[in-house]
């Protein structure tokens, strides 16, 4: 022993040491011991040490692994999952592995530690569990492979292709002569920045990804992706609109990280989040429309401006989503008190208005529409309740209850038998729809299937005639494409009155209800519909550089427009591959599409667990 060559000492005891000798030494081995481990915790940087002492994801997986995300941090690269991962067993079937995992988990949250002071400004310090999301879906993200040899598949096969065919000719164009920029301008071949994303570049990029993932073109979603890792930067600093953003950048994001499980997008559309949350202080929490990324203000906020129902209503499922992949609760509180204003607020025989003031909370004018301005709001109500898995009855009762007001008030039949909704002023009808409004139809077959028993085929019945309609606005034009807006006045019906509204801007809304109507019913004419619009989208909108809006529905020539709007990829062209897959294909028992058409999931857990799905 040491001891033993120390000189000077004495053996007294069997161990060579006496009693106050003893227990000086082992005073001083404690002290020293203590000193050790305590060095180890208290050095700055410790994190690599104090692993050493946790237990690895993959010895333990129900403990927990903190990962901290900043975006300079590189994200390891993945091949995204072509194909995914198996879909939960169906009730009754037996998987004891997948069962252990669930139960120690109760949904996709782990813990989730705030951000310290000393941490990187805007770091993620989170780690959310994608396998056991993954796991808790219902059917395969792209379905189940059909029978491909079967004779009466082989038709929808060849129409689904040339659909993605349309979508490789759209991206290829748009990497070609406006890679980075917001949308391509296929007559000029070069790129259209504009202004409503306050600097933020790529929308087109954005807003394809899932739709590149879903139609298996994965050489471009590699580029995609690519671009998104290395060169979409956050660090802008001009006013964006908080809508726009949302529904596009945040919405496209998350998808694709809920479609893929990569890192980059997860932390992007975080960032992307917090950027927002400056146009939420106002006096009553309804946001402002714009928000400037430079100084956090409201933009263009004056005491006497107001807010669009359609914009500060259609956050609610992206931000909670942002809540479930970051643990931050801000964002579904900031929703919430959206929701609480005007669950509470008076409504004009139960109507929504289309403008609210920011700062007195009151309605500016009594203007309602299902179209534009209006639109979105009442989509997100009954989406909500939707993702909430049928828990956020609020969300529900908010819906059933305007649309019922909306039947009552707006729904009308035209002498031609047509079934429109007007728009209303003060108590005035506009015997008018727009475009945008023809989503309505794919909205009110959604709902149907879980409002009240006796109303039940009346909604069915409702959307498929408000469909009907809205195909009429295509039907009655030389293109087979459909006026902005259209009338029902003096004997002229479903048809633009004037130049300035017979454009068409490659809008989804008639192609989207037309794929929420076949999966409800299974009718062919929805098919048929669809393809009426993909031969004029060919025929009319196809240059020789991408696609291209027109300028009259109305003349057999029709002049461009210059413009392959982003969400042409994002909605139409996938609403319309949806509209020849298999119902199952990103089924709606397990997902819901924001008004962007980006594919969010179905909240399959215990709802009263988690942070930003409490009602
Ligand atoms: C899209 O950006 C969204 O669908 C939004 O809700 C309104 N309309 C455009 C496409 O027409």
């Amino acid at each position: 022993m040491i001891v033993r060559k120390v000189p000077g000492f004495v053996p007294a005891s069997s161990w060579g040491l006496r009693l106050p000798q003893k227990f000086l030494f082992l005073l001083f081995l404690s002290g020293l011991v203590t000193l050790c481990f305590g060095a180890l915790f208290l050095l700055p940087h410790s994190s690599r040490l104090k692993r050493l002492f946790s237990t690895s994801r993959t010895q333990q997986p129900g403990l927990e692994v903190m990962a901290e995300i900043t975006d300079h941090h590189p994200v390891p690269e993945q091949e995204p999952p072509p194909n995914p991962v198996p879909a939960a067993p169906a009730p009754g079937e037996d998987n004891p592995g997948r069962r252990v995992g669930i139960l120690r988990r109760k949904g996709w949250l782990r813990r989730t530690r705030l951000t310290g002071p000393r941490e990187e400004e805007g770091s993620v310090q989170f780690s959310f569990d994608y396998n056991a999301f993954r796991s808790r879906l219902r059917h395969p993200v792209l379905g189940t492979r059909t029978d491909e040899s079967k004779e009466s598949q082989s038709l929808v096969r060849a129409q689904r292709e040339k659909i993605k065919e349309m979508m490789r000719f759209a991206w290829q164009n748009y990497r070609r002569y406006a890679m980075g920029k917001n949308e391509l301008r296929p007559l000029t071949k070069d790129g259209y920045e504009g202004s409503m994303f306050g600097g933020l570049g790529g929308a087109t990029i954005i807003d394809s990804l899932d739709t590149l993932y879903l139609m298996e073109l994965k050489e471009e979603f590699q580029e995609a992706k690519t671009w998104v890792q290395d060169s979409f930067h956050l660090n802008v600093s001009g006013e964006a609109s908080l809508f726009e953003v949302n529904i596009r950048y945040i919405g496209g994001l998350l998808s694709a990280y809920y479609l893929t499980g990569e890192e980059v997008f997860r932390v992007k559309a975080i960032k992307l989040g917090e950027k927002l949350l400056p146009a939420f202080n106002t006096p009553t929490g309804i946001p402002k429309g714009v928000v400037n990324f430079k100084s956090g203000n409201w933009g263009w906020a004056t005491a006497g401006s107001s807010s669009i129902l359609a914009e500060f209503g259609s956050l609610h499922l992206e931000f909670l989503h942002l809540t479930e992949v970051s643990g931050n609760r801000v964002f579904a509180e900031k929703v919430r008190k959206i929701r609480k204003v005007l669950r509470e607020i008076d409504k004009p025989f139960g109507l929504y208005p289309n403008f609210l003031s920011p700062v007195s909370g009151n309605w500016v004018q009594h203007h309602v529409s299902v179209g534009g301005l209006g639109d979105s709001f009442y989509e997100y109500l009954i989406k909500s309740w939707l993702m909430s898995a049928k828990t956020d009855m609020e969300a529900k009762n908010m819906y059933d209850e305007a649309l019922e007001a909306i039947d009552t008030y707006l729904v009308n039949v035209s002498p031609g038998g047509l079934t429109y909704i007007a728009e209303w002023r003060g108590g005035v009808l506009d015997h008018k729809m727009g475009h945008l409004a023809c989503f309505s139809g794919g909205m009110i077959a959604l709902g149907a299937e879980d409002a009240r028993e006796d109303k039940k085929a009346y909604y069915r019945d409702l959307a498929a005639q408000i469909t009907r309609t809205c195909h009429e606005s295509y039907a009655r034009s030389d293109t087979k494409l459909g006026p902005e807006a259209f009338w029902f006045n003096s004997g002229r019906e479903a048809v633009a009155t004037q130049l300035s509204e017979s454009y068409y801007i490659l809008r989804p809304e008639v192609v989207e209800s037309y794929m929420y109507l076949w999966r409800q019913t299974h009718d062919p004419i929805y098919r048929e519909w669809g393809w009426e619009v993909v031969m004029a989208l060919e025929k009319h909108c196809r240059t020789e550089a991408g696609f291209s809006g027109i300028q009259d529905v109305y003349s057999s020539n029709p002049n461009h427009d210059n413009r392959q709007q982003s969400f042409f990829l994002a909605e139409t062209l996938k609403y319309l591959y949806l509209l020849f897959s298999e119902d199952n294909v990103l089924s709606p028992e397990d997902w819901v599409f924001n008004t962007e058409a980006h594919p969010l999931p179905i909240s399959h857990w215990d709802s009263s667990t988690m942070a930003g799905h409490r009602h």
